[in-house]
């Protein structure tokens, strides 16, 4: 039996949901991100707004520039969240063979399923209706053997498209593509092989491997395969994460230590609380600091025994910090913490060390309070002077790149 990946794409996502939610957006140049006035760029233009030349990633004034008459949304992500496990949720009705990724984006093997629904097509057919019908936005669904085909079939198809590569027919179907829509070929990898005369994913499907491996590594084999149509990764399950992190941009560059350690905790209690709700601990904690000028750092530390507090996320960041900020002059324009290293939590060992256990407590009352109450419903002492800067709602702050700082 050969097997049948889907490929499942919100279109416009963030813009997508504004519109669904209020009317008034509908059919118009909409875009999420911010106030124009504002530090910041895109993060994402409804189609209308696309015709105009705005995308994500460009700052708020340039898409201003070329599209004046744009309605600008701060976003909130909060209605982006739940429209996505809403998402996900119809998607798990189709197939328990489920991998997401990142909010609004998921592959579904569905090897098999083609009795249940007549047809594949027609299961996607069903999906996108699905997700029309109770959520109001629209979906890009690609289907193919592999994952990577599935994917470009459906950034191709899009917007609202269905677009499915039968079997054998995957390396015909990527040939005509530039390498760029090759997942993993980034500006760097795209100008080697444009200097060895590769432009397109057929030339480098007949490129000699050799000649890849001598430039990209193992990477080379990868791109070899991929560039053929071959790709047989499996669907990896959501436990499967492998590091969860949280950061933002700040509204004005900064060189205040009070301020990046009140946000450094804030979104340290962040990690803590995604941290436990998914019921893993964490050995390792990084921060990441990008400078006034654009250098962006990451500095991590490894500890002997995995955690979930927020107080030892917290402390390991905060001390990475404070040595990397010693004798430091440039102002700070990011700030992030992450854990990585993950493995499900494991009590019993804590159970020996009675301070670890009151901490412990602390942090599961606090989640529960927040879970019930919003999550500015208990603030800790350091994170209280982000009061003044940023807006709090019930769900946290809204940091300056609310996109980033879930
Ligand atoms: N996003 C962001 N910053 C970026 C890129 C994306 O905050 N630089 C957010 C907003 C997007 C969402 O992630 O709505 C999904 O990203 P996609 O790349 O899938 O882009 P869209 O869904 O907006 O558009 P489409 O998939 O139709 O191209
Ligand atoms: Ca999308």
């Amino acid at each position: 039996m050969t097997r049948r990946i889907v490929h499942v794409d919100l279109d416009a996502f963030f813009v997508s949901v504004e519109q669904a939610l209020n009317p008034e957006l509908r059919g118009k140049p909409v875009v999420v991100g911010g106030r124009p006035d504002r530090r910041g760029v895109v993060a994402a233009a409804s189609y209308e707004a696309r015709a105009f030349g705005l995308h994500a990633g460009m700052p708020l004034a340039a898409a201003s520039r070329l599209c004046p008459q744009a309605i600008f949304i701060e976003g909130s992500f909060t209605k982006y969240r739940d429209a996505s496990q809403r998402f996900m949720a119809i998607l798990a009705d189709f197939s328990p063979f489920l991998e997401p990724v990142g909010l609004d984006e998921a592959y579904l093997d569905v090897t098999g399923f083609e009795s249940i629904y007549g047809s594949i097509h027609q299961m996607a057919v069903d999906i996108k209706q699905r997700i029309k019908s109770e959520l109001g936005l629209c979906a890009s669904v690609g289907v193919a053997s592999g994952k990577v085909v599935a994917k470009i079939a459906a950034e191709l198809s899009k917007p609202d498209g269905l677009l499915e590569v039968a079997a054998g027919e995957e390396r015909s179907f990527l040939a005509p593509l530039p390498i760029a829509k090759l997942p993993g070929i980034g500006k760097k990898t795209e100008q080697i092989l444009n200097g060895l005369g590769v432009s397109t994913i057929g030339e480098l499907s007949v490129t000699p491997l050799n000649e890849l491996k001598s430039h990209f590594g193992a990477s080379g084999e990868l791109l070899h395969r991929y560039a053929s149509g071959i790709d047989d990764r499996e669907i990896e399950t959501p436990t499967a994460a492998k590091s969860i992190s949280r950061e933002t941009t700040f509204g004005e560059d900064t060189k205040d230590r009070s301020l990046l350690e009140a946000t450094l905790r804030y979104l340290g209690e962040r990690v803590g609380a995604d941290l436990r709700r998914r019921g893993r601990q964490a050995k390792c904690v990084t921060i990441k600091l990008r400078y006034a000028d654009f250098t962006t750092i990451t500095r991590r530390h490894s500890l002997s025994q995995a955690t979930d507090s927020d107080q030892t996320i917290f402390d390991t960041g905060l001390r990475l910090l404070k040595k990397e900020l010693s004798g430091e002059k440039r102002a700070i324009r990011l700030i992030g913490i992450g854990v990585s290293n993950l493995v499900e939590s494991s009590r019993q060992l804590d159970m020996l060390n009675s301070s670890a256990q009151r901490l412990e407590r602390l942090n599961r009352a606090i989640d529960r309070i927040r879970h019930k109450y919003g999550f500015s419903a208990i603030q800790t002492g350091r994170t209280l002077l982000l009061k003044d800067i940023f807006p709090a709602t019930d769900d946290g702050y809204t940091l300056h790149t609310p996109s980033l700082s879930r």
